[in-house]
């Protein structure tokens, strides 16, 4: 379809600013697979310091680059499946929010006075301009839902009786999800850091800050995906050739996100010891809930695949592997997907090892953690959002992809990168690699008392693995500004692939309508949350101990005379 020239501009803009800021984010992913190698032992470089790199890292590729895409493709989507767009000051007062945000963090991120990584814990603390920028990039993502929320409201009054598309209702779900989780970080930020930040509170209930954090957190993780699943749901069994196996499949998957994203966030401080342990149990047991709208997911793609493999021609149990279009070029979202769910097998099998109350302390605050979520989010999210940057670009501007062969293997190279560095950081976790920390300046510098050897090979296979991401990362941009930089050549038009539905089943009322969920979600997150944030209230802990960057053992033990070098070493390893 053809859309005016103030959307697609909007779109570019939204779609340009987080690929660009990418740069940063990927340099500093390789440097600190350098620095962890030991082959740095400094603690910085290029005018960078190490956890100023790894904040820019952490900010820019988790949180920037996911909301920015996100906003653009549901722009997109919401246009292209109601056929109508979204109003223009609305969504150019979200992007310039939006902006205006990622400046004022990225200044204080850049100036070295937000080294506070993305999950900014108390009690490091950053520049006011850090939260508040935080806070608009948020507030400007934020808008959208509501013009989104009218389109689809107009559109339900034409078609009271045809199911809502898939692709739409996968987009509100989400942005409802980002509203709600995203209230709590807020309310942390604007009630609980700022005023601490500027100095108009002396101390921070540390324990809360966390609580809200993760709220926030874990459904974060969700906001990333859920692009990437509509994607998978709507798009992949079309460029596979075949049909989505079942609608209703899909629509069940998405409320139960609805249901199970915000109300497990405790599950990342099980090792918090102000939380009771009654309330991480029972988040802990709801994590694994997430779990069954992830099979749905699975099963479903599977059998899509499989159906689509047989129309190619393909024969026996098997044999739709190979009968998909791995390798063509016209078809490169196929290979980004296909790249993505691969790495999400892994992503999902370790992350089942992190959400086990018993087993998550092993892996707590290691290696292993870095390992599993570059499964993840640098996995199908990752290359979800870079294919489909590419596609919506490429179309809309009407110029064909620089370089489609590379572009095609782009994803693989990803995969095998990922699957390496992920394979050093796990192996390295397990044996008590810490995440999180400079390993250069100590645990990998042979010259410090705190040289730990066995963690020479792990930290080789991540750097190795490393490089080859940052390869790939780097075609990947060549591509993006290159497509960008030739001629015009083809129509302007807002196009995405469509799967039709195998079973097409009739519509159900109750999977085509918010209310009940909504209801249920309410129900769910204050019978989780109440008792978790009581817990964090009433229960603000004794203070934190002192760290400096240069090493990881608190300054008050070696205040007291207490040995620095084999006792602590084996204190801080699990
Ligand atoms: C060349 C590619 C990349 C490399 C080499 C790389 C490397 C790393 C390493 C070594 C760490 C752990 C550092 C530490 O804990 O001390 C890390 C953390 C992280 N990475 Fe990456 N990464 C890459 C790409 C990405 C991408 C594409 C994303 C997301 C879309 C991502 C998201 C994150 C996040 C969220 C963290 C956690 C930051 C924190 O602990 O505060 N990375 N990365
Ligand atoms: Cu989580």
């Amino acid at each position: 379809m053809q859309v005016s020239k103030s959307l697609k501009r909007l779109i570019y803009w939204e779609l340009g600013i987080p690929v660009t800021l990418l740069i940063i984010g990927i340099y500093h992913g390789l440097m600190q697979t350098i620095y962890r190698a030991g082959a740095i032992n400094e603690s910085k470089m290029a005018g960078l310091d190490y956890y100023q790199g790894l904040t820019l890292h952490g900010v820019i590729n988790a949180v920037v680059l996911t909301t920015f895409f996100a906003v653009a493709f549901s722009h997109a989507v919401m246009t292209f499946y109601l056929k109508r767009e979204p109003n223009k000051t609305v969504s150019w007062l979200s992007f310039a929010l939006m902006v205006t945000g990622t400046v004022m963090a990225s200044w204080a991120m850049l100036a070295g006075k937000a080294s506070v990584l993305y999950t900014f814990y108390p009690p490091l603390k950053a520049h006011p301009l850090f939260y508040l920028g935080a806070a608009l990039l948020i507030v400007g993502s934020w808008l959208p839902l509501f013009d989104w929320a009218r389109m689809y409201s107009a559109w339900k009054k034409e078609n009271p009786n045809t199911k809502t598309p898939l692709a739409v209702l996968g987009t509100l779900i989400n942005f409802i999800i980002w509203f709600v989780c995203t209230l709590a970080v807020a309310y942390e930020v604007l009630v609980l850091l700022l005023p601490w930040a500027m100095g108009i509170k002396a101390t921070i209930n540390v324990t809360l800050a966390r609580t809200l954090f993760w709220f926030f957190g874990h459904a974060l993780v969700y906001f990333w995906l859920l692009p990437a699943y509509i994607m998978f749901y709507t798009m992949l069994p079309k460029l596979a050739g075949g049909k989505l196996y079942s609608d209703l499949a899909g629509r069940i998957a998405l409320f139960l996100f609805l249901l199970f994203s915000v109300p497990v966030g405790v599950h990342h401080q099980f090792s918090d010891p102000s939380i009771t342990k009654g309330i991480k149990l029972f988040q802990g047991v709801l994590t694994y809930g997430v779990a069954i709208p992830s099979f749905i997911t699975a099963f479903t793609i599977a059998a899509s695949l499989e159906y689509a493999g047989r129309r190619n021609g393909a024969k026996g149990l098997l044999g739709f592997f190979a009968k998909l279009p791995y390798l063509d070029p016209n078809r490169y979202l196929f290979a980004y997907m296909i790249a993505g769910l691969f790495l999400f097998v892994f992503g999902g099998v370790t992350g089942m090892v992190n959400a086990s109350y018993q087993l998550n302390n092993i892996v707590h605050n290691t290696a292993w953690m870095p390992g599993h979520f570059h499964m993840t989010v640098a996995g199908p999210v990752f290359l979800a959002i870079i294919g489909m940057s590419t596609y919506l670009y490429s179309k809309m501007s009407g110029k064909r992809v620089f370089l489609p062969r590379i572009n095609v293997i782009i994803p693989y190279l990803w995969v095998i990168g990922i699957l390496i560095f992920s394979a050093g950081l796990s192996w390295g976790g397990l044996q008590g690699e810490p995440r999180r920390t400079n390993l250069g300046l100590t645990y990998l510098n042979p010259k410090h008392e705190l040289f730990t050897p066995e963690w020479v090979p792990t930290t080789l296979l991540a750097l190795c693995g490393g490089i080859i991401m940052t390869v790939a990362a780097a075609l990947f941009l060549v591509v993006f500004f290159g497509t960008m930089l030739s001629r015009r050549r083809e129509e302007q038009v807002l196009d995405l692939p469509v799967s039709e539905a195998l079973h097409n089943e009739k519509r159900i009322p109750l999977f085509d309508t918010f209310k009940p969920w909504l209801v249920t979600m309410g129900i769910i997150l204050v019978v989780a949350y109440a008792p978790a944030l009581l817990d964090a209230s009433k229960n603000p802990g004794k203070g934190a101990p002192q760290f400096l960057p240069e090493s990881p053992v608190p300054v008050e033990s070696k205040a007291a005379g207490q040995k620095t070098g084999p006792v602590a070493k084996l204190e801080s390893k699990p």
